[in-house]
């Protein structure tokens, strides 16, 4: 389903005078232009395998049509994706939901696509089919030893699968915590959970990193037992070199201020992972940039910032992933409009002048410094963008050709109307 490369480049053709316009109105005014764009070329995020299909909410999922039926067909979707943005040339993989059933298989056909494996994630917040012991309440918190061991064993298969197909990451979510007050003795939970982590920390190969991604509430509405910035670093702290914090931007109470977050993370050499998502109440999974864009322009302002305080390369030292659900769009469109917004709020937060930005501060000049800011985020940098995407081989407007093509129909003829692939 991978469209054409004359298909690309006709639709470019069509497209250039106008991109041609918009771009050199923009580019006279920014010096530092080549280096903007090197930057967004090699900026990836990755995909995760289970926000190919329509996702649902409690109440309800409504299959769309042309779901992938497996593991190959979500990463034929990531692969289309990717040949439009030239952005998504990362899978994230979630076991149990997509166990790789022939590992030179899957690989042999990453590398056709251009795909990289990104963090591999476990799922102890559901019972599977034939599973031992029940997680309801909770895995690695859990009062009963055998419960915990089952659910560090998993985490220990995740890696296996994740070494045999050249990932380098283990994303750790937990659902863990309480329902009512009462319910858990808080030190205990946090003890059997760091003690669980410790076990599957060890089992870490040399090379990879380990991610322990926090969430304020839900599934647990009074108590969870990683519920925030806080309490991670709490945990990777005591874990060691290889543990990190991860921030979805979905897992805050209303109105945190995410982007100090990040900055003292990546102060202390802690934050290893992102997950990218926009929400109006909680951890709603909308588009990415659809509510806040202007947060997050706040955010990747503070990441860029705190990345080239420690050297770090802005596309290798952090995994990047959207952690989006798709309850009422095409989940390919979707992820083409969420990338879209990663990419404009990173290039917006390069156009920051950081020296005028800190001589701003050291005045005093509050208002300079707000100027600074609002000068980038109010900056349509899409012509930017859309550049670095003609740079890289891709579109200049990946949504327009998914459209034209029909894409969508043509993913229902071959895979069918019925299906709902694995997933939340
Ligand atoms: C959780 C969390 C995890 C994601 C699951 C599906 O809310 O964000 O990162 O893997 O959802
Ligand atoms: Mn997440
Ligand atoms: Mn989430």
């Amino acid at each position: 389903m991978l469209p054409d490369k004359k298909i690309i480049a006709d639709s470019n053709d069509r497209l250039l005078k106008s991109h041609n316009q918009h771009f050199s109105f923009l580019s006279g005014n920014i010096s530092h232009l080549p280096s903007i764009l090197d930057k967004l070329q090699a900026f990836q995020v990755a995909i995760p395998s289970w926000a190919l299909g329509t996702g649902g909410t409690r109440f309800g999922r409504f299959p769309g049509g042309g779901e992938p039926r497996n593991l190959e067909e979500k990463m034929e979707d990531i692969a289309l994706l990717h040949s439009l943005n030239r952005s998504s040339g990362a899978i994230s993989l979630h076991i149990p939901w997509d166990i790789p059933s022939d590992y030179s298989k899957i690989k042999a056909l990453a590398s056709d696509y251009g795909l990289r494996f990104d963090a591999m994630n476990s799922n102890t917040f559901q019972d599977q089919a034939g599973q031992d012991l029940s997680y309801k309440f909770g895995s690695m918190q859990h009062v009963q030893k055998a419960i915990r061991k089952q659910a560090v064993d998993h985490n220990i298969e995740v890696i296996k699968y994740g070494k045999e197909l050249g990932s380098s990451s283990l994303t750790v979510w937990l659902a863990d915590g309480s329902c009512f007050p009462g319910q858990l003795n808080f030190r205990k939970a946090f003890q059997n959970t760091l003690e669980s982590l410790q076990m599957v920390y060890e089992r870490l190969p040399a090379d990879w990193k380990m991610f322990v991604e926090y969430k304020a509430f839900e599934p647990n509405f009074y108590s969870t037992t990683i519920g925030d910035w806080g309490q991670s670093l709490l945990y990777t702290s005591k874990l060691g070199a290889k543990a990190f914090t991860l921030v979805d931007l979905g897992h805050h109470l209303p109105n945190a201020n995410i982007e100090q977050i990040v900055s003292l993370l990546l102060m202390e050499g802690k934050l290893g992972g992102f997950h990218f998502n926009d929400s109006k109440y909680g951890d709603d999974d909308l588009t990415v940039g659809s509510i806040k864009p202007y947060q997050l322009f706040l955010i990747f302002n503070e990441l860029v910032e705190g990345m080239d305080a420690r050297n770090m390369n802005h596309t290798k030292d952090l995994a990047w992933m959207i952690d989006a659900s798709h309850n009422v769009k095409d989940p390919l469109e979707d992820l083409l409009q969420s990338v879209e917004a990663i990419m404009i709020s990173y290039a917006q937060a390069l156009l920051v002048d950081k020296v005028k930005l800190e001589a701003a501060r050291m005045e005093n000049d509050v208002v300079a410094a707000q100027e600074e800011l609002q000068n980038a985020f109010r900056t349509d940098v899409r012509p930017i963008v859309a550049e670095a995407r003609l740079l890289s081989g891709g579109a200049l407007d990946p949504l327009s050709i998914y459209r034209d093509q029909k894409i969508r129909q043509q993913l229902i003829n071959t895979r069918g109307s019925e299906i709902m692939a694995t997933g939340l």
